[in-house]
């Protein structure tokens, strides 16, 4: 496949390649990020880039579709069955295309949403004032109870009676605690909501029953297919049978116009995965690790948010070591360890500079790394946070790669780019 780039474009070809190093010889601990597999990523380069496909399979504008239907038609019934819901539409660009599809379905602009506020661990396109959710709809926010640092559902019933929303959004970007879906149907139904769970980060887990689905809770369901679900870079909304379609014709044309039929297909490449006994058996592992990652972090002194985690991340509050989200993540960066800065609830910080750090376990887990490698990352993280200078984060750097080494990654690819460095 590098072949071709090499010859047509080899500046292009060269960032590739070291981007394939990059990944292979770093600690990707950023908890939305994962490695897709070689199936994954040959689907997504493949000869359906070239497809113009408006409309759905079977209802094209276009001759020449009955190949990508079929990928569409997987994609779409793999999908069904992975998470038990009505209906699926798998053609989203992205997450927050998806859950603009949803609000542009039920919503009129200047119509209210409740949600959760982003510096508790919401998402941009759930109503911040710099995103068009913020921008199109009055959104009044919920939060985390400060002492508990978990959803405040008296917050959100309270707040759901004064404002009377026509949506409830639930889910996060940010939050390492179980979701319960049910309080939320209670509020919804008793303030005549409807309800749109954005499950991105956890949907590996609510696949495979490791975590509870919303599906029998919410009218629309919307997730990404890149993080803990592994696939292609894209975005899929579920909903129920009633809504499939002003959600469809919403979509399509609605927002968007022809779909990328090769990310499709990649979607059905990653939900065939993800209908596989191992795919339970890694989500399993995320979740071990991250209990393993955050009690290493605990025992070095590090305080989580809502003092652990029940997902696959964990947000860890800085505040006490003297050192901003902004510095830490610098830090880990020069050791080869990569995380985000984040804001944690009740934040003195401003986000550019955050009090936190965002800590995920989905990809070192695709890797094949267990509790053992997640005490030793604990280990390293404490110590480059606790120690200032270069000479720590260059021993910690050595010791990565080590491991690194020791949990290969895209051997195939790096064989593609042949010492190119
Ligand atoms: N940017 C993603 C994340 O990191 O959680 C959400 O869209």
């Amino acid at each position: 496949m590098m072949e071709e780039i090499w010859k047509v474009d080899p500046q292009l070809a060269e960032a590739i390649c070291y981007e394939i190093e990059r990944q292979a010889d770093k600690l990707e601990l950023i908890a939305s990020e994962n490695f897709a597999s070689l199936a994954v990523l040959q689907a997504q380069g493949c000869v359906m880039t070239n497809k113009y496909a408006e409309g759905y399979p079977a209802k094209r504008y276009y001759g020449g579709c009955q190949w990508v239907d079929v990928a569409e038609d997987l994609a779409r019934e793999r999908a069904k069955a992975l998470f038990d819901c009505d209906h699926v539409n798998v053609q989203p660009h992205s997450g927050t295309q998806a859950n603009m599809a949803v609000y542009m379905a039920v919503l009129k602009p200047g119509d209210t949403i409740l949600s959760m506020d982003l510096a508790h661990g919401g998402h941009l396109s759930h109503g911040a004032p710099v995103s068009f959710s913020g921008e199109l709809y009055q959104v009044v926010f919920y939060g985390v109870d400060r002492e508990k640092e978990t959803i405040d559902f008296d917050q959100v019933r309270d707040l759901a009676l004064k404002h009377r929303p026509k949506l409830i959004v639930v889910g996060a970007s940010a939050y390492p605690r179980t979701i319960d879906f049910a309080p939320f149907r209670e509020i919804a139904d008793e303030v005549g909501a409807h309800i749109m769970a954005d499950i991105a980060h956890i949907a590996g887990l609510v696949a495979t029953g490791l975590h509870p689905s919303p599906i029998p809770y919410c009218e629309f369901v919307t997730t990404t297919t890149h993080k803990t679900l592994r696939g292609p870079r894209g975005g899929m909304i579920m909903c129920r049978e009633e809504f499939a379609q002003v959600i469809d014709k919403t979509l399509f044309p609605g927002i968007q116009g022809g779909p990328l039929m090769h990310v499709i297909a990649a979607k059905a490449v990653a939900f065939k995965e993800a209908l596989t006994p191992e795919f339970k058996v890694y989500q399993q592992q995320i979740l071990k690790n991250a209990r393993a990652l955050a009690q290493a972090l605990k025992d070095r002194g590090f305080r989580l948010v809502s003092g652990g985690t029940d997902n696959h991340l964990m947000l860890v509050d800085l505040q006490s070591k003297g050192i901003t989200g902004k510095e830490a993540e610098w830090a880990l960066e020069e050791a080869a360890i990569t995380v985000n800065k984040n804001m944690i609830p009740f934040d003195p910080q401003k986000p550019f500079i955050a009090s936190g750090i965002r800590i995920g376990t989905p990809a070192v887990t695709t890797r094949g790394m267990k509790e053992k490698e997640m005490g030793a990352i604990g280990e390293w993280i404490a110590r480059v946070l606790e120690n200032p200078g270069q000479d720590v984060r260059r021993e910690v750097a050595k010791e990565v790669r080590d491991l690194c080494e020791r949990f290969p990654l895209y051997q195939v690819l790096r064989r593609e780019c042949g010492g190119f460095s």
